[in-house]
């Protein structure tokens, strides 16, 4: 059987009860900070049992950096990502590393995340931009930030990567793909918390299943529905992500995508590219507004870089040098991982640093807002916002919002491209004002964002900026496919 580490004991919260394990414990709309609030101080490896099913996370950052090594571990799918197969199949996300469609989608769509494509892309951004701004300038009040972000990046990659508009900033309620997106994976994954359940496991899963179905069905029909409209506009059709599965085989092998995989993949991402993005967003903005002096230095560098006209649109190559904006979002990054973990498991049965021996069957959840604030590394003031902080110990090994190694996400460059160029534009527009009574809280969907968090934003003047701002210590450039630092 699957994840049983030999039957070795390793360290795990008290309260642990005989076959409800720690459920009890656990925030079901919570769980990612239910299981920090649980593991905390028991690091860095620690079991959490759910309904009988075992749950190994890493919450040391050195120990995080130890499962990092490609040569003795790799990604492995720990059961929240299994069960999003059901969804996503064999798509990039939630393949096998060893399966077949994961080496030919990973090659044929790499051409989509080169610097060339990359530019083609902004414009669209900037489009998408704009109609953020268009909205906010006429938002009579607070502004529900969250939401709108999700309606930005939700255009953004359905223009640059299947030419889908959802007209989101035309209508009030989210696109009923994002409802039934969301649903079709939380369940999934809620589903997933049963599968050790036999009897009551059954009945649940079975009634999660049927409440689901629609949902599922209506996004599968959505998207064949954009397929099919594509393949109907013939030779014409543009070369963005679609394109290139629908008309290009592996350069080597010949080999294309299946009418099922490119199902899956334009499911993937639609999800994989709007929520996390949102979501580092909205954290972003969150900090700027409670840092009244890191949002004077950011707005200083919109100034200096854009100008003093506030309909200024960043080029291509000026989103680059935001490095203080993009210091921001790091570290907004770093505190909030808006992927909060990613599964490794051993390629050989090993023999771990704290003792443990673990085989391939075994898989450990890198824990990462727990990695990302591990005080060894981070020192005391690990959990407050510091966009300036010194690299630590461990430089970008102990960051890693975005995975590691061959698996580490694909669009990391379009994501980050895309939100510092946004935040440019909002800074250099508007300042921020949020309610000081809020407290931030993190409502979990399939990733994690701020919950209710409102700012109001009013138009400023962008004044001529006395003195451009450089960042003084540069982090190197890093890898998007492996995740290293480009030497
Ligand atoms: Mn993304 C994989 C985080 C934006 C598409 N992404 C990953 C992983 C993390 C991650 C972590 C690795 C998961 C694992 O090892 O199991 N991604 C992010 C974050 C952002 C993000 C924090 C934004 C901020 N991701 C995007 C965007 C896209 C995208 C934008 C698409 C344009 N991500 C992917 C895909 C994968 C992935 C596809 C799977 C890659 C693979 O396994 O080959």
């Amino acid at each position: 059987m699957a994840n049983t580490w030999s039957g070795q004991r390793l360290p795990t919260p008290e309260g642990r009860r005989p076959v409800f394990g720690h459920v009890f414990q656990l925030d079901r709309r919570a769980v990612v900070q239910s299981i920090l609030r649980l593991t905390e101080g028991l690091g860095p490896l620690v079991e959490i049992d759910i309904l009988g099913q075992r749950f190994v996370f890493v919450t040391g950052a050195e120990l995080a950096r130890e499962f990092n090594d490609e040569t003795r571990f790799r990604k492995s799918l720990p059961p929240g990502i299994l069960a999003l197969r059901s969804f996503a199949g064999d798509g990039l996300f939630t393949a096998y590393s060893d399966e077949p469609n994961w080496q030919l989608a990973h090659d044929l769509l790499a051409p989509a995340f080169t610097k060339a494509a990359m530019q083609s892309y902004h414009p669209v951004m900037l489009g998408a931009a704009s109609e953020l701004i268009d909205k906010w300038d006429r938002a009579p009040g607070p502004v529900d930030v969250t939401a709108d972000m999700t309606r930005l990046t939700l255009e953004t990659i359905g223009r640059t990567s299947f030419g889908q508009d959802f007209g989101s900033f035309e209508r009030d309620e989210q696109h009923p793909m994002v409802g039934a997106m969301l649903a079709a994976l939380t369940t999934g994954q809620r589903m997933a918390g049963t599968t050790a359940l036999p009897g009551v496991g059954r009945l649940l899963r079975r009634r999660l299943e049927r409440k689901v179905a629609d949902q599922i069905g209506y996004a599968e029909r959505f998207v064949d529905d954009v397929i099919a409209r594509r393949r109907a506009a013939g030779d014409a059709h543009r070369h963005d992500l679609l394109g290139i599965m629908l008309d290009d085989a592996h350069p080597e092998t010949g080999e294309r995508l299946s009418d099922v995989n490119i199902r899956y993949q334009v499911l993937t991402f639609l999800v994989a590219g709007h929520e996390t993005t949102s979501g580092a967003l909205s954290f972003a903005l969150y900090y700027l507004s409670r840092n009244p002096e890191v949002l004077r230095k950011a707005q200083a560098e919109t100034d200096a870089i854009l100008g003093s006209d506030p309909d200024a649109e960043p080029t291509y190559d000026q989103v680059a040098r935001f490095r203080y904006l993009r210091k921001v979002l790091d570290e907004a990054l770093r505190l909030w991982p808006t992927a909060p973990g990613y599964g490794r498991g051993p390629r050989e049965t090993t023999v771990l640093s704290t003792g443990h021996t673990m085989t391939p069957e075994d898989t450990a959840i890198m824990m990462l807002p727990a990695v990302h604030r591990d005080p060894e590394v981070w020192g005391p003031t690990a959990d407050q916002f510091d966009p300036e902080r010194p690299r630590p110990k461990l430089g970008g090994a102990s960051n890693r919002p975005f995975g590691t190694g061959e698996r580490a996400c694909i669009g990391r460059q379009f994501a980050l491209h895309e939100a510092v160029l946004v935040l440019a534009r909002l800074l250099h527009r508007y300042d921020l004002a949020g309610d000081p009574s809020y407290r931030l809280k993190v409502s979990e969907r399939l990733t994690l964002v701020p919950k209710g968090f409102e700012l109001t934003v009013t138009r400023r003047t962008p004044g001529a900026a006395e003195a451009p701002i450089e960042a003084e210590d540069e982090a190197p450039a890093v890898c998007p496919f492996t995740g290293q630092p480009a030497s």
